[in-house]
């Protein structure tokens, strides 16, 4: 059964544009958050950081701000190791030959990156808290810091780890150079960029948070955080870190306000939290400011690249190469070191049938704050890759871009498909859905408008941008065979209650995404209720017992695939009761829209949620039937999911100012069977707009000294409303044949697509200009350099 949004008739639950049940609370302000929670005797922490990129620590001084009124204690790293807990952040993620360096809560012996934790005040009040923080005296003996990942291993610079001396974490290979190497030889043309994908700021609207209560009489830690996997949390605090069994931690993650792969990962500040509330025997709470978002919530990208794509005269792509430096940070974060690996390398065949790919990356330590996944992960930087290769060759061939592009697309007939770049793609409709895009601006009239307007000296660009991603890491044999120490399987329980209502308790972990909405869709298309009827429950390790959370895409297919096959036991369960209420066989028994009733006697049935009632007054059950009407599943899918789609923009450049205007945007996506049309649109509308943010404006930098530059919103340039076009969206449905319910993702799409179509469109309006690639963000300034503006 798969396919489809259901295998009962149906009561159009599933794929109704219906409103998210959970935006009455967040936009009427009782959304409770996890600064909103006060429990009693609550205390504040406030975390001192290092102000240098690297640099020994040789005495710190806490004694002022221990005086300090308010201030209940003040914790160094000595104190932390002192207090015999493991004390280690880990990582999630092995490698072959991975340098693995310690990762403490506060620093002991050496700051590696500005930001680094170093000490802890608790105190009575946050302000009281911040105040002291500014009274903890550390020296420091500053040492040289590298803060670009190719300076950091091609130049002779300290290591930032004494482990990894020439800064090297890892060296990754993925395909078959030699194959590769004969592609190119054989090829008559090869085409080349150099290019640099900069670091990006998550910018959730709420900065991360944690609120800890250590319960001393029974041992046991609960801890409400900003996190988008409170599973994952648990498991990596538990053992690693603090010295806790799983089931003497409850993490709760109330309501998150976005993440954006931010709130994935095991930081040091929710643990000091954590730990602090150990020592004290009180509640402790830690809010993030903005800043210290900036500067310690893990950075995405990071990527300086050389890509080469070979092809003959005809346009037939016979293969790409690529080399990529890709900036770690100073410690390894969970995903870390998958990001820049697995989740960027195999995506490089993008939608096209390339016979040979190989790729190497180097992952480098540098003295600036951890990079790891943040919406797109990987995809993005592979599909931004193979993107702008596809470009520059349809140029050097002087083909138009979007013809190239037809050449080379994996055929429908093709699927499954198995790239030279290590995936099986699912199933694709890549040509259609790049069809609809052209079809939507009238591609050949466009082309013609741009010559024309070309004589007039003004300069529009037509951007194409086609993507697919694979979202949902899974099996999890295949998660572990690449080194996650995590699964790709979720969980859920699917409850009714003696009242025939429905609870869903799911292990992913929204924070904006619409769970609850989404997910009471499946299940009530799967149970025959209505949508009002089903309550979601997420983010709570003691009600929920297993999960891996909300990232990669994951949620709706394997989320969402779990919760529909666990209402399909219930339903099948419900049916044995049906039969034997109604003294029927089960074989005789038809489901319609929540009734089971006999073949062929419409008149004898029985509502679901009646069963239900019946199911705990258990009076009158199959023989040999436990009392009860209840399943949990855990499902491990076969594949990823391939989303994919093309996205088109039509921008004006003005040589003379290097002003860009949007004149449209265009986005066909397709995530397979759609369960919410509205919450679809809404990702796909986030994530253009973080495409274009890091297409045209956002960029972290670090200065000579290695400060981040960019710390502040206004200094961090994320695009306003008004600096956003107006979306036009479409989509084509080609189901997930491996998925219980035909979806695949959509929640990162836009953001892979984005980036690549825009600066398409650029440089396309550049070309008179023998402009073929401008690095991201590309600037108003930079546009005007490049034209000659400066000249
Ligand atoms: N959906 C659907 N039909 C489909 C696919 C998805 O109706 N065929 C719905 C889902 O049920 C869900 C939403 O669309 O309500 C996104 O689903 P999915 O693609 O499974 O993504 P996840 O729920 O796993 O969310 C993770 C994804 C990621 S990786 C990032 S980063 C991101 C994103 O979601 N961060 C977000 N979207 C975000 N949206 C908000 N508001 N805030 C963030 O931090």
């Amino acid at each position: 059964d798969t396919g489809g949004a259901s295998d009962t008739d149906g009561n159009g639950a599933f794929g109704a544009a219906i409103e998210r049940g959970e935006d009455v609370p967040l936009l009427t302000g009782s959304g409770e958050y996890t600064d909103d929670i006060s429990l009693r005797g609550t205390t504040h922490l406030a975390i001192r950081r290092s102000d240098h990129a690297h640099a020994r620590i040789e005495n710190i001084d806490t004694s002022d701000a221990e005086a300090m009124e308010g201030v209940l204690a003040v914790f160094t790293g000595e104190d932390v190791v002192e207090s015999g807990v493991p004390n280690t952040i880990l990582t999630a993620w092995d490698l072959p030959g991975l340098v693995q360096p310690q990762y403490r809560m506060l620093a002991t012996d050496k700051v590696r990156h500005e930001g680094t934790p170093v000490a802890a005040v608790v105190a009575e009040t946050r302000h009281a808290a911040h105040d002291a923080l500014e009274h903890i005296h550390v020296e420091y003996e500053e040492l040289e810091h590298v803060t670009d990942p190719v300076d950091a291993v091609e130049r002779d610079v300290p290591p930032v780890h004494d482990e990894a001396e020439d800064n090297v974490a890892f060296d990754f290979e993925l395909g078959d150079a030699d194959a590769t190497d004969e592609a190119f030889a054989d090829a008559d043309r090869v085409a080349s960029v150099d290019l640099r994908q900069p670091r990006l700021i998550p910018n959730a609207m709420e900065p991360r948070a944690a609120l800890a209560d250590w319960e001393e009489a029974t041992g046991k830690l609960r801890l409400w955080m900003t996190s988008q996997n409170p599973h994952l949390h648990r498991m990596l605090l538990s053992a690693g870190t603090l010295g806790l069994p799983e089931n003497k931690i409850q993490v709760i993650a109330p309501e998150v306000g976005g993440g954006f792969g931010s709130k994935i990962y095991h930081y040091p500040d929710e643990a000091v939290t954590a730990w602090c509330s150990m020592q004290l025997g009180r509640p402790v709470k830690w809010q993030a400011t903005r800043s210290e978002s900036y500067l310690t919530d893990c950075h995405g990208r990071d990527h300086v690249t050389t890509g080469e794509i070979a092809l003959d005269d005809d346009g037939t792509i016979r293969g790409v190469r690529v080399e990529t430096h890709a900036g770690l940070g100073a410690q390894l974060s969970q995903f870390g070191t998958a990001t820049p690996s697995y989740l960027y390398a195999t995506v490089l065949s993008g939608q096209y049938t390339i016979p040979a790919i190989h790729c190497h990356v180097i992952g480098a330590f540098t003295n600036t704050t951890p990079v790891d996944a943040y919406r797109g992960a990987g995809r993005a930087e592979g599909i931004y890759v193979i993107e702008r290769l596809v470009d520059v060759a349809a140029r050097e061939l002087e083909v138009d871009p979007a013809e190239l592009r037809r050449r080379n697309l994996v055929p429908p007939d093709e699927f499954p498909y198995e790239s030279a770049a290590a995936l099986v793609y699912d199933s694709g409709e890549y040509e259609r859905a790049m069809d609809l895009a052209l079809e939507h601006v009238d591609y050949e009239a466009l082309r013609e408008r741009q010559r024309e307007l070309r004589n007039e000296d003004r300069y529009i660009g037509i951007g194409i941008g086609s993507f697919i991603e694979s979202a949902g890491l899974s099996p999890s044999g295949l998660a572990g065979d690449l080194g996650a120490q995590a699964g790709g399987w979720e969980s859920s329980i699917v409850r009714f209650d003696s009242t025939g209502s429905v609870t869903v308790l799911a292990g992913t972990a929204d924070q904006g995404q619409g769970h609850r909405t989404t997910y009471a869709q499946v299940a009530a298309e799967e149970l025959g209720v209505s949508v009002d009827d089903v309550t979601v429950v997420e983010g709570d390790t003691d009600r929920i017992p297993q999960g891996m959370g909300t990232y990669g895409s994951r949620s709706a297919s394997v989320g969402g695939g779990s919760i529909a096959r666990g209402a399909r036991e219930v339903r099948e369960k419900a049916r044995r009761i049906a039969a034997h209420q109604l003294e029927t066989s089960v074989d005789d028994i038809e489901f319609d829209d929540g009734e089971f009733h006999v073949a062929g006697a419409p008149d004898r049935s029985l509502h679901i949620q009646t069963i239900a009632h019946e199911a705990y007054l258990g009076h009158d059950l199959p023989e040999g039937m436990d009392p009860g009407l209840e399943e949990t599943n855990f499902y491990d899918p076969e594949n990823f999911t391939y989303p994919f789609g093309t996205h088109v923009a039509v921008v004006e450049v003005d040589p003379e100012t290097g002003e860009i205007e949007i004149e449209r945007y265009v986005a066909v996506d397709d995530c397979g069977e759609i369960i919410n049309p509205m919450i679809v649109e809404g990702q796909v509308h986030g994530g253009i707009a973080q495409g274009i943010g890091a297409a045209l404006y956002e960029g972290a930098a670090y200065d000579d000294d290695g400060h981040l530059r960019t710390r502040r919103m206004d200094e961090y340039v994320v695009p306003h409303a008004t600096q956003l076009p107006d979306y036009e969206t479409d989509h084509t449905v080609t189901p997930s044949p491996h998925n219980p319910i035909g979806v695949k993702g959509v929640g990162e799409s836009a953001t892979i697509a984005a980036a690549p179509t825009i600066v398409s469109a650029v440089t396309d309006a550049l070309e008179p200009f023998g402009i073929d690639h401008l690095d991201m963000p590309i600037t108003p300034e930079s546009v005007w350099r490049a034209t000659g503006g400066d000249n």
